[in-house]
């Protein structure tokens, strides 16, 4: 099946056993399983922390979509990135990742992980050389993410994987950006990938959200058991909602990178607008890349406009169809300034090194008409 097909039917069994026909999965709101006897749980369920019918289905969906062999649902994206280096890592372990991460990601690493004795090393993933040079004896992880959060760097997947089992460590890929529609770094040698569902998969911003998918039998056993050591999952109702949303992904998705390919195509035009970061663009320097190990280029634009900080904080101000907001990859487009929202927990220092400038500008492009929101961005530059 393509990905559009698959995104419709993912986790669906109208005639599996407990369903009766129903095509949409139902919401099992139960907290606990009786049983009759105690070594039977009756229909393999006990206790909705560890697993939940409505939320096996959601977890089957999110695993289809991959090309994986498992998913594990969480209740947010940071909270499944949490639980990878908590079934992962012990005291004394090293992690690589890339030098533009989320800055929540960051701040869970340095500041919540560093605290027990986890260490961290950021380095620039375009050149895979660096990610080699920076593994050491105590490597578990390379943490990547492709295209990166805010300025749409790529990494070589396969090749970092590569180089990551070479120093015994695995490759985590934070696939948010790009979404599962676009690209499956599992089949680039990753072995866990990660998702902030919040954002493409949900679609709607409607719900907080996250996804880990893995076809390691190993490592799948000890996500699982963590997930349900930490309980940090998604209730049913939002299991439930995102498995809905998801069915449109390849919709959503090819019309998110349409919108985003002519929002790119007009701002590098623009004679207020420094450089424009869009893998879809050909003056993307890692725009090969792209084409090599994505099927489309995502709804992610950033842009530098001249003027700096205040330029910026006027054009984010003048905005209509564009909402001055966080978040991402739903239906409706937004428009943030990353140094003082979502990066404002990293360092200026380490902002500058990873090329996130005061005057830097990120669009999560929707699904609108793209003359209107070429227009509001044309006004707003005016
Ligand atoms: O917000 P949450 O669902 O916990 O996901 C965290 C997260 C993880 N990885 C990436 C690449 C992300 O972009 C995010 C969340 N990002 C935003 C809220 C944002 O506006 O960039």
């Amino acid at each position: 099946m393509r990905e559009t097909t698959r995104a419709v039917h993912a986790g669906e069994n109208p005639f599996s056993p407990g369903r009766v026909g129903d095509v949409v999965s139902p919401i099992h709101v139960s907290s606990t399983f009786a049983r009759r006897v105690i070594h039977k749980p009756t229909g393999g369920y006990e206790y909705s922390r560890s697993a939940n019918p409505t939320r096996d289905a959601y977890e089957k969906a999110l695993a289809e979509l991959e090309g994986a062999k498992y998913a594990l649902g969480y209740s947010s994206g940071l909270a499944a990135g949490a639980n990878i280096l908590l079934a992962l890592l012990g005291k004394g372990d090293h992690v690589v990742a890339s030098d533009d991460l989320y800055g929540g990601t960051r701040r869970l690493f340095l500041k919540t992980f560093g605290k027990f004795g986890l260490d961290f090393s950021f380095v620039d993933a375009r050149e895979p050389a660096n990610v080699e040079s920076a593994i050491r004896e105590n490597t578990k992880i390379v943490w990547l993410e492709s295209p990166t959060n805010p300025t749409l760097k790529l990494c070589d997947i396969r090749e970092i994987s590569g180089i990551a089992h070479k120093g015994g460590a695995i490759a985590v890929v934070d696939n948010t950006f790009a979404s599962p529609y676009f690209q499956n770094p599992l089949s680039l040698e990753a072995d866990i990938v990660l998702h902030s569902a919040t954002k493409y998969i949900g679609g709607h911003s409607n719900v907080i959200n996250g996804a880990v998918m893995v076809s390691d039998e190993g490592l799948h056993e000890k996500l699982r058991f963590q997930q349900n050591a930490v309980g940090a999952v998604p209730s049913p109702f939002d299991a439930h909602t995102i498995h809905v949303q998801l069915k449109t992904l390849g919709l959503r998705m090819e019309r998110h990178a349409q919108n985003a390919q002519d929002v790119a195509e007009f701002l590098e035009a623009h004679p207020k607008v420094k450089r424009v970061y869009y893998p879809g663009l050909k003056s993307h320097p890692q725009h090969e890349l792209a084409k090599t190990q994505m099927r489309g280029f995502g709804g992610m634009v950033s842009f530098e406009i001249r003027g700096g900080m205040e330029a910026a904080a006027r054009f984010l101000k003048s905005l209509e169809i564009f909402l001055l907001a966080e978040s991402l990859g739903g239906v409706e487009s937004l428009a943030e300034h990353p140094a003082s929202m979502t990066h404002a927990s990293v360092s200026r220092e380490d902002r500058m090194r990873a090329g996130l400038s005061d005057g830097l500008v990120r669009l999560s492009v929707g699904i609108e008409d793209s003359g209107d929101l070429i227009s509001d961005l044309d006004n707003s530059l005016k």
